[in-house]
């Protein structure tokens, strides 16, 4: 991809839009951080930081109906398909406002069907299972619908990966399949658990494209996922795409992440998806200072609305924790 080739099919708007979802993405994260650093978030939080170019890039594709199942990296998409920045907060801080009604504290389990968000399902990688049965329902019910989902490298490694991957290939599935390749699956390094450079090349064994990208690049990310998304609702069957990054900090923020050598976290600093993405507009002459600054200003009102709106909110009522629970 050039840069150019993307740009040609965006607005300015869309761009700028862009612009918001990565840097909300980023906000709320770096606030979630904080805030699980001061004891205010009592489970756990996934850090997101390295991530948004790949949730945001990939869900901007996605059209009204098509269905997105995210994993624990993908606070992207989530805001980006609708779920607020309150909603989300009252999640992590456990309130009844919060998406479970404050069963669970964090991202597992998180998703609305109203807002067509499949709830992350905390073994993984099985929201690839899940979005392969959306995506068979729309092939059945002949609805021009795309389901999107994600998984890791670790979880590449996992039995249901495979087999949502040669069955998507088998019917094909409209799904489309985004491996967020952040190198570490936990403490457990790539060269731990792959002898091959891509985990995209396992497509071929399935009989379908796979595609490697940066993931650092958010018109890449957006550019190659409308191509499988389009390529989906032909009826051609699945596309993978790998989308390669690094997780720029520990699993979750109980983990400092000190087994990672400083020297890759450099590297990859320099090419944050935030600067990028900030230098790609510079370049096209898409951004001013004032632009950026007036931008930041309205999404640090928002997260700073959204923890208002979360700490004003009541604890759930123990009793009511089994409503809506069908098997213990
Ligand atoms: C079946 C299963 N085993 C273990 C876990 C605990 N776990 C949660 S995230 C994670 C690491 C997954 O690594 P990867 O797929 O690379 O995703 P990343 O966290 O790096 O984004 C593990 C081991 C889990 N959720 N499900
Ligand atoms: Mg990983």
């Amino acid at each position: 991809m050039t840069l150019a080739t993307a740009v040609r099919s965006l607005t300015r708007d869309d761009l700028h839009t862009l612009l918001y979802w990565m840097r909300l993405t980023r906000a709320f994260d770096d606030r979630v951080r904080l805030l699980y650093n001061q004891g205010r978030i009592p489970g756990a939080a996934f850090s997101q930081r390295g991530h948004e170019a790949i949730s945001v890039g990939s869900s901007f594709a996605l059209g009204p109906d098509d269905v997105v199942a995210p994993m624990h990296r993908d606070l992207g998409a989530y805001l980006l398909r609708g779920m607020t920045p309150r909603r989300i907060m009252a999640q992590m801080m456990g309130r009844v406002t919060g998406v479970s009604r404050g069963r669970d504290v964090n991202t597992h389990g998180m998703g609305d069907l109203s807002l067509n968000i499949i709830g992350y399902v905390s073994p993984l990688p099985d929201s690839m299972p899940l979005a392969v049965g959306a995506a068979l329902a729309f092939q059945y019910r002949g609805e021009a619908r795309v389901a999107l989902t994600y998984f890791g490298d670790g979880s590449s490694s996992e039995g249901g990966c495979h087999e949502s991957l040669n069955l998507a290939a088998v019917w094909r599935a409209p799904v489309v399949f985004i491996c967020e390749n952040n190198q570490y699956a936990y403490s457990t390094p790539l060269s731990r658990q792959l002898t091959v450079e891509n985990i995209a090349d396992r497509a071929a064994g399935y009989g379908f494209p796979g595609i490697v990208v940066d993931g650092n690049d958010v018109l890449a990310v957006y550019e190659a996922t409308q191509a499988a998304m389009a390529r989906a609702r032909r009826g051609d069957g699945p596309t993978l795409i790998e989308c390669k990054t690094m997780r720029m900090l520990g699993h979750a923020y109980h983990d400092d992440g000190s087994y990672v050598p400083r020297d890759l976290l450099d590297e990859w600093s320099r090419r944050d998806p935030l600067l990028v993405y900030e230098r790609q507009l510079r370049d096209l002459g898409a951004l001013t200072d004032d632009e950026l600054a007036a931008l930041d200003r309205r999404i640090a009102a928002q997260v700073d609305d959204a923890v208002d709106f979360a700490e004003a909110s009541p604890w759930p009522a123990g009793e009511d924790c089994l409503e809506g629970v069908y098997a213990l």
